[in-house]
């Protein structure tokens, strides 16, 4: 993709200074995310590293208002704000719901799954950054494999498959999902105008830079992010319905490695007896682009 000024924010709708570490996802996101979706936005929190960098009423870093509320229940809360705010006739005032990885893949689950269910006017925002980073790195489903957080047993690597909330949301036949990154953000303000101007439960996933939880350096918070989707460990690509539509095809083949190497939570994966785990992730990773591509061939011919 070509670099263009085209996501040149016009109006910032956050206030200057955040609460976030140096090179954080969620902070740059939040920043383009407003700036499209307005000033009049209700955004409901969610337990996560959000909730810091939001700052204390009245000190938010947002113009829009913010709910913080329960970890396990952020859709049941915008599903509320939502009926009251049509019932005020305010149809047009967006509801976003601001959720970490652990918010979006565990212990809000239920939750996500009945507002998509119901198919709620919301729209869910999932920053994922692969683990509980607020309360110091601790495993979540989304957690990679072969990563090192604080809370797995053997030796703290994780040896589970990240959980595939996509494919568990397209399940949910819902009128809009989209994964984007940072790296790619005229594609990313692109997917976040469509899902604002969607009716119905849209939902985005986006992989989120955590410096002190991926060990990388902060300035490293967007190649990291570009290495992910050009290795296909991160691939761009919406759903409509059951129709799936891929964003973009890397041009070179870049191996996961590449993308891993400059990651210190994966830094065991480079000593002597570590190229099984590598070829292992290698061969998940291509396997899930094939089903993509598959799924993509099989798309928009189906009746919704
Ligand atoms: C029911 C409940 N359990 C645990 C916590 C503590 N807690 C607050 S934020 C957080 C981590 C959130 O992780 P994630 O959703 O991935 O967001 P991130 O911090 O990574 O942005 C935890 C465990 C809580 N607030 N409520
Ligand atoms: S720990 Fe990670 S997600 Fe949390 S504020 Fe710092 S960089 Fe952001
Ligand atoms: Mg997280």
């Amino acid at each position: 993709m070509e670099p263009s000024n085209k996501f040149l924010i016009q109006e910032e709708e956050v206030y200057s200074g955040a609460l976030s570490c140096r090179g954080c996802g969620w902070a740059l996101l939040v920043r383009h995310l407003s700036s499209i979706l307005g000033k009049e936005t209700v955004y409901v929190v969610p337990a996560s590293c959000f909730s810091i960098i939001a700052g204390p009423y009245p000190m938010n870093e947002l113009r829009g208002t913010i709910v913080h509320t329960i970890f396990a229940a952020a859709p049941a809360t915008a599903t509320g704000i939502r009926t009251a705010l049509d019932r005020q006739g305010k149809k047009d005032v967006i509801v976003a719901v601001l959720a970490g990885d652990g918010g979006t893949f565990d212990i809000g689950f239920q939750s996500l799954s009945g507002a998509a269910t119901r198919g709620e006017n919301i729209l869910y925002v999932c920053n994922n950054n692969g683990a509980y980073m607020n309360t110091g790195i601790q495993t979540s489903t989304a957690t990679p494999y072969g990563a090192v957080t604080t809370t797995n047993p053997n030796s703290n690597i994780k040896k589970t498959w990240p959980k595939d909330l996509m494919g568990i949301i397209a399940a949910h036949n819902i009128p809009y999902a989209a994964t984007a990154s940072l790296a790619f953000m005229e594609d990313l303000r692109m997917k976040v105008k469509k899902a604002k101007e969607t009716e119905g439960f849209r939902l985005l996933m986006i992989d989120g830079p955590c410096p002190p939880g991926h060990k990388t350096e902060p300035d490293k918070s967007i190649y990291v992010a570009r290495q992910a989707v050009e290795s296909k460990l991160f691939p761009l690509y919406e759903v409509e319905h059951h129709n799936y539509r891929i964003n973009y095809f890397p041009s070179e083949y870049v191996p996961v490695k590449e993308c891993l190497r400059v990651q210190g939570r994966f830094k065991h994966l480079f000593k002597d007896d570590s190229e099984e785990i590598l070829n292992d992730i290698q061969q998940h990773t291509n396997d899930y682009w094939d089903r993509l591509r598959l799924l993509e061939s099989h798309s928009f011919q189906v009746k919704n």
